[in-house]
Formats: C-alpha cells, structure tokens, sequence
C-alpha cells in the first residue's frame, strides 16, 4: 500500500449535502470521501480522509501527517480566511498541499477572498464544486510521480 494522501476538511464541511445545496452541492461528505477512494485506486494512490469543526484538531492532525502522508488535500473552511496557526502547521509539513474550495470564493464575500492558506499552498482550487476534491487528487498524483 503506498503512502496515503490526507484529504482534511474544517468546520461545518460535515454538513455537506444536508444544507446550502446552491453554494455547495446535493452530495455528503461520505460521498465525496467514497468518490475519492474510488479514484485513488484507479491511480494507485491511498486516501485517508479526516473533518474536524476544531482548529486545533485539524493542526494535530497536519503534524501528524509530516510522518504518515505523502501530500495533504485541505478545504479548510472559514479557518481559511482567520488562521495563522493552520498556516504555521502547513508551514512545517513537507509534502505537496493543495487549498480546495467548492465554492468560487472570490466571487463571494470579500471576507472570503483572502486565504491565509495560500501562502503555503502548492496549488488552490476554487469552484469545482465537489468534483475539485477528485481533480485535487489526480494534481497531486502527478506532482508526487
Ligand atoms: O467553498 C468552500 O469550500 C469553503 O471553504 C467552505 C466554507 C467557507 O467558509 C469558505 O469561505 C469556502 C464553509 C463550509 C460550510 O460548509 C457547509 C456545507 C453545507 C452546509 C452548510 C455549510
């Protein structure tokens, strides 16, 4: 099995297809993280998927990563726009990280069109909608080779 890719999702993610469907799409989050195995087996890459609504928890489990994961998929949530400390953590983690929003943020508010998270970011996906979390794990294939 190779090493897996972490795919981390903050706050409120967990709601998923239960509300907003406008802004973010009819499909859950288990039905993301299901499309997303699927695809990684196609590409021979392993998913492990994680969502927290806590800051602290997601930093806990980006230092973890440093030793586990080959590269970090990361939607996270509003902590985009407010977080040093996820930058900081992102910041001492090696491997290939890619920022994804299902929404286009920057046609939105203007609180949502800085990312603290992008100063660190390999790459950042905005408006995809849930497909950005497949598309996110195809790039991350190929930077990893
Ligand atoms: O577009 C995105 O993926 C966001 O990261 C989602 C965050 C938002 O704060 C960012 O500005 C953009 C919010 C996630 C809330 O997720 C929900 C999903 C369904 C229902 C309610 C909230």
């Amino acid at each position: 099995m190779s090493t897996p890719v972490l795919i981390l999702n903050g706050p409120n993610l967990n709601l998923l297809g239960e509300r907003e469907p406008e802004t973010y799409g009819a499909a859950t989050l288990r039905d993301v993280v299901e499309r997303c195995s699927r695809v990684a087996e196609d590409i021979g890459l392993n998913v492990e998927a994680r969502q927290s609504n806590h800051e602290g928890r997601l930093i806990d489990w980006i230092h973890e990563a440093r030793t586990t994961t080959a590269g970090i998929i990361i939607n996270p949530g509003a902590y985009t726009h407010t977080s040093i400390a996820i930058l900081d953590a992102l910041n001492a983690y090696d491997g290939p990280v890619i920022e994804l929003h299902i929404s286009q943020v920057h046609r939105r508010e203007s609180f949502r069109h800085h990312s603290y998270v992008s100063r660190r970011a390999d790459a950042v996906m905005a408006g995809f909608g849930v497909h950005g979390y497949e598309l996110a794990l195809r790039h991350i294939a190929t930077l990893l080779g």
